[in-house]
Formats: C-alpha cells, structure tokens, sequence
C-alpha cells in the first residue's frame, strides 16, 4: 500500500516539471537588417515596438570602418558583437561596429517610447550623412 502511493506520488512529480519546460516566454526576437553603402544608412528611418526583442544586423559595405551609435536610448539585454573600438568618446547607450565588408550584430530590447537619432561616431562620418532615426513606439 504506502509502496503505491511513492509511485503515486513520483508519476505526479515528473508531469509537473515537465510541464513547467514549454516553450519561452518572449519568443524569438525579430531579424531588422541595415546596411552601409556611401556614407550612408540604408534605411535610414527605423521603427521598433516597444518591449520587443531586436536583433540588429548592421552589414557594412563600404571600404572603411562604421558604427551605429545612440546616445541615450533605455534599453535592456543588449548583447553586442562587432568590431572594437574607441572613435566616441564616451560610450553610447547601444554600439555596434563593424570593419570594412564585416557584420556586427547587437541584440535589444527597447524599454521607452520616443524618437532617437542614430549615428555613426567615426570623425565626419555623421556630417556627412551617416545620421538616421529610429522610432520606438
Ligand atoms: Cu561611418
């Protein structure tokens, strides 16, 4: 009888921790591409939603180094891959960099509504052109 109940009572166990392993809560973060030909940022103009995971790929076409800098920008689980190094002088809220005919990657999720330009910190590279705006709504 109390031999029963240890199986009663494991059989219980497993389902209930197996239930709690389905699937992640947040789900994939949406794929936004943006590349650099010119001095420029193609697009230029970003729209994101707010409390939504990002993973920004920032392709680089041009035969020099760029960045993709904001300034301030509330942002969480930023995770940043690309090329190091230290053009700006004090450091962006959200970078990333990437060498000539390289990829950088950074992961975010936005956390406030509003409107942020976007530039790169290589010296006239912002002048001229390499500005844009990314809206988070
Ligand atoms: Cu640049």
């Amino acid at each position: 009888m109390r031999k029963w109940l240890v199986v009663v009572v494991a059989v219980v166990s497993v389902t209930l921790v197996s239930g709690c392993s389905s699937r992640e809560a947040g789900g994939e973060a949406t794929v936004l591409n943006l590349t650099t030909t010119g001095m420029a940022f193609t697009p230029k103009d970003l729209s994101l939603d707010v409390g939504k995971a990002v993973k920004l790929v920032f392709k680089n076409e041009d035969s020099v180094l760029h960045d993709l800098s904001i300034d301030t920008i509330a942002v969480s689980k930023k995770v940043e891959k690309g090329d190091k190094h230290n053009d700006h002088g004090k450091e962006p809220d959200l970078h990333v960099a990437a060498d000539a005919g390289k990829t950088g990657t950074v992961e975010f999720t936005p956390k406030a509504v509003g409107t942020y330009t976007f530039y790169c910190t290589v010296p006239g590279h912002k002048d001229a052109g390499m500005v844009g705006t990314l809206t988070v709504k």
